[in-house]
């Protein structure tokens, strides 16, 4: 009877991705925490649940990995995802053809809404 009136929340899942380095487990971190943490480099993910108002599912945000090799597991969060974040950091201009091409290899792969986030500062 503690739990009178609250049905558990649906969870929407949200897949973070971008190449290594570009600011993911930054923002992250700043979108639980509201702070700015220092990061290593993602080697697996990381995963957390982030608060939203009653009416809206909650958003249970996977960053995964963006170094080479950590790539290829990316598909493996891709089944029940419904939603793609992918960050790019507009600093790192060597590597914007990198990213545009690893975002299509991922667009090709999976059928979602597509958040492009471009990092400036
Ligand atoms: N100036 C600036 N630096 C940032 C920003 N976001 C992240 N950084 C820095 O960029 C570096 C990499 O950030 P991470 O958040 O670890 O990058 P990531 O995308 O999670 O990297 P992987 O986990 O290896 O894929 C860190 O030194 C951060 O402090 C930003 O918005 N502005
Ligand atoms: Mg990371």
């Amino acid at each position: 009877m503690g739990m009178h009136g609250s049905k558990p929340k649906k969870q929407v899942q949200v897949l973070m991705l971008g190449l290594d380095g570009s600011g993911k487990t930054t923002l992250l971190y700043k979108l639980k925490y509201n702070e700015s943490v220092v990061t290593v480099p993602t080697v697996g993910f990381n995963v957390e649940m982030l608060e939203t108002d009653r009416s809206s599912p909650g958003l249970t945000v996977w960053e995964v990995g963006g170094q080479r090799k950590m790539r290829p597991h990316w598909k493996h969060h891709f089944l029940d995802t419904a939603g793609l974040v992918f960050v790019v950091d507009s600093w790192d201009v060597k590597r914007l053809d990198e990213a545009r091409k690893v975002l299509h290899r991922v667009m090709r792969s999976i059928n979602i809404y597509l958040l492009t986030l471009f990092r400036r500062i």
